[in-house]
């Protein structure tokens, strides 16, 4: 439940945790077992491939993943998440919208909390990213993507198209596992959704390389860490600058990023499909079959697949104040 101080809170601070807002059991166990199945077919195949000695089947996920990524280095992370990736993309690359994600995104416990900072109609943004974050130590820096590497500060309207510009879109960061300092939960500026969208640059640091980021002198270090455990919410403004600390633990740090937004306003992400969740004024346009769900990003990775590249990007390379 949300209530009006946590709305006031938001206002104020650019952010809310609402603790135990979704049902363990019936939110998040089913998408958990889908991606044990998930897992289950990919550690098959690259044992077939003869980069496994061991598939470690009866493991549970993160103890399973944490055991195969280091042993046989597959680029893993897009196999689990929903959005496309922003640059090569091919009719196999690799994502993932089963049911129970599809199930997930339309929880009515989320929406419900969705509806009070973005009213009935609800449109699901696609940009949605599942974060499957292993110990930094286990992996070597090269192989780190924005999916599983520490996330260095950014507002999320800065990593989406300008046209966007003025979309209410909400993001709303949750954990599978319990997130921590050690294992890297979120960090916030509170009030800073009331500055401009700052400058972001393409980072050039090795541990979060190639992110489109706030250079690190334009961060300030006065923040919040946010440690959660699952079943607890944050709901963020789009102009509020956050980051992911590092993974210094030693175990996985899982999370799901979505963003919702009224219905009609641009995404900044146009070549991506998203869809209506929730609609009180017009109820038979919610999308409410997981298939076509699926086959709407099929669709849109043929076409990107084909179409000559895209400008995911806001921002101009080489600006002299990145420099
Ligand atoms: O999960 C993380 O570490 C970063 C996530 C993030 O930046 C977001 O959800 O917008
Ligand atoms: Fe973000």
């Amino acid at each position: 439940m949300i209530e009006t101080t946590d709305l006031e809170q938001f206002d104020r601070d650019g952010y809310i945790v609402v603790r135990g807002l979704l049902d363990v059991a019936a939110d998040l166990q089913p998408m958990i077992d889908e991606y044990e199945q998930l897992l289950d077919r990919l550690a098959e195949q690259w044992a077939a491939e003869g980069r496994l000695t061991s598939t470690h089947r009866g493991l549970p996920f993160c103890e399973r993943l944490l055991q195969i990524v280091p042993e046989a280095h597959p680029a893993y992370d897009l196999h689990f998440d929903i959005s496309l990736p922003q640059a090569d993309i091919t009719d196999e690359t690799p994502m993932h919208h089963g049911p129970a994600v599809f199930d997930l995104l339309r929880s009515p416990r989320l929406l419900d909390a969705v509806e009070r900072f973005v009213g009935p109609e609800i449109y699901s943004n696609p940009v949605q990213h599942t974060r499957i974050k292993l110990p930094e130590s286990r992996l070597p820096a090269e192989s780190w993507t924005g999916l599983t590497a520490q996330i260095a500060w950014h507002q999320d309207l800065g990593v989406v198209t300008d046209d966007a510009d003025d979309t209410d879109m909400l993001t709303v960061w949750f954990p599978i596992t319990r997130a921590t300092v050690e294992n890297g939960c979120l960090a916030v500026m509170p009030g800073s959704h009331r500055e401009e969208l700052a400058l972001h640059c393409r980072s050039r640091n090795p541990l979060t390389l190639n992110q489109v980021c706030i250079p690190d002198n334009l961060a300030t270090d006065e923040h919040v860490v946010l440690p959660m455990d699952p079943g607890d919410v944050l709901f963020m403004h789009r102009k509020t600058k956050h980051c992911g600390l590092p993974n210094r633990s030693d175990e996985i740090r899982w999370s799901f990023d979505l963003r919702y937004q009224p219905i009609g306003q641009p995404t900044g992400r146009r070549w991506f499909p998203g869809f209506v969740a929730r609609s009180r004024a017009h109820p038979e346009t919610e999308l409410t079959s997981a298939e076509d769900w699926a086959a709407l990003w099929r669709k849109a990775r043929h076409e990107l697949a084909h179409s000559d590249d895209v400008a995911f990007n806001r921002w101009k390379q080489g600006d002299p104040r990145c420099a």
